[in-house]
């Protein structure tokens, strides 16, 4: 083996033992999981976390006066506080509980796009966003008369920054674009980014879905308006996910969700909204599901995100090392792994993506294969899809080996 799978003080073994799931048997193979772009698994602490919730204190939030309600509460609130630290966010209100990152990002485009963005107006974004940083821009752009500008970027979704610094005019009004590629793996310069659209007076959007769990990430420090991510990426439950807002947006913006929690007096004709971060928030929210986002970033952050950084880094850089070995293997995006995270997108001689899958998943290997929500993206690569290898924290070398044999054994039986 090439390489230490216990770096910086991560020890996968023992954190492997945390997540009962890397124990089972697929088609009768020890599972591979290296599909953590899609979702991730869960440790024992969040599952507990949810148990405890609907076995001792189940109940409604910010409603009832009962100890049950009162201690639901509280935990839901902890778990606001705890993703707070966990992003570095100044106040624990400019966190927003949502379905996931497509419902904080649609949550921006209706709240803040139909109030700032207008006919004429201006969005600028990367021909790599998953589909849920682009749809709602096209149905925001659609409903107002506003343009999307793509910024410039190579095939490697490297962004031309001079190009991109030229797109500004006095019709711009949001840059929103990911952090990580989850095709490309490619790791965008997001503090540059905001530097010179904050230069120009736009706001950013960042999508983190492919960055928070992997790396560590200090909004303060990247100085960003808005940032949307899931919890079902990074150790938590699905259901639930964040949008974080500079305060003074939050604050500004229209509510998504008329209903109960978020009003402060309701008249017959007309209402109006309490504070943050319940205005946002309307409705009975995914109580359990943020209580378990608090026990995944509690872990996170125990485990330390720079070693969890260092440890995807260290993998990556010895799969790409293998997968070039491979002939006839194409790896998208950039092959230096200081440029990307643990996403790797690739292609196997002329075999379907969905065959090589389909075969590694014989094998008890998981991985991705199709377009993953990125149809524009594939066209500019030139393919209909690919197949996507992705780490975590819980991933050895040993799996990375297991992965290069499957896609050895897919050539072999195509052959
Ligand atoms: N990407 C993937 O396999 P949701 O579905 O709301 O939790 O996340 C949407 C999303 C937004 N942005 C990026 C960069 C993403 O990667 C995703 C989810 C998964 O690539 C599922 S399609």
């Amino acid at each position: 083996m090439a390489v230490e799978t216990s770096t910086a003080g991560l020890d996968a073994a023992a954190i492997r033992a945390d997540f009962p799931v890397l124990a089972e048997q697929v088609h009768e193979r020890p599972l591979v999981y290296l599909d953590n772009a899609a979702t991730s698994q869960k440790p024992r602490a969040v599952i507990e976390a949810l148990q405890t919730y609907y076995e001792t204190y189940n109940a409604n939030i910010h409603r009832g006066l009962h100890a049950l309600s009162e201690r639901a509460t509280a935990e839901y609130e902890a778990a606001r506080a705890g993703v707070a630290r966990f992003i570095n966010a100044r106040h624990a209100h400019e966190v927003i509980f949502t379905r996931g990152t497509t419902e904080a990002i649609n949550l921006v485009a209706r709240g803040w796009g139909d109030e700032n963005v207008g006919e004429g107006d201006e969005i600028l974004l990367t021909e790599m966003e998953h589909h849920s940083n682009l749809v709602p821009w096209q149905m925001l752009a659609k409903r107002r008369g506003a343009a999307l500008r793509y910024i410039p970027m190579d095939v490697d979704g490297r962004i031309d920054l001079e190009g991109y610094a030229r797109q500004f005019g006095p019709r711009t009004r949001l840059v929103t674009i990911t952090q990580m590629s989850n095709v490309l793996g490619t790791i965008t310069p997001a503090a540059e980014v905001v530097r010179v659209a904050h230069e120009h007076g736009v706001p950013v959007l960042l999508d983190a879905a492919q960055s928070i769990p992997h790396l560590p990430v200090d909004v303060q420090a990247l100085d960003a308006d808005f940032v949307a991510f899931s919890g079902h990426k990074m150790l938590g439950p699905t259901g639930i996910g964040v949008l974080y807002g500079r305060e003074s947006l939050l604050d500004a913006m229209e509510p998504l969700l008329g209903g109960g929690s978020m009003i402060r007096v309701v008249e017959l004709h007309r209402s109006s909204w309490t504070g943050l971060p319940d205005k946002l928030e309307g409705g009975t929210p995914n109580i359990a599901g943020a209580i378990g986002l608090g026990a995944a970033v509690e872990y996170l952050a125990a485990v330390g995100m720079p070693g969890v950084a260092r440890h995807e880094h260290n993998l990556t850089e010895y799969a790409l090392a293998q997968l070039s070995d491979l002939e006839g293997v194409r790896v998208f995006g950039p092959m230096d792994a200081e440029d990307r995270g643990g996403v790797i997108s690739f292609y196997v001689g002329d075999i379907h993506p969905h065959d090589v899958g389909t075969l590694l998943d014989a094998d008890g290997i998981a991985v991705r294969a199709g377009h993953h929500c990125a149809q524009p993206l594939m066209r500019k690569l030139g393919v209909p899809a690919t197949v996507r290898a992705s780490m975590y924290l819980y991933n050895t070398a040993d799996e990375v080996d297991c992965l290069v044999g499957g896609i050895a054994r897919a050539k072999a039986f195509f052959a």
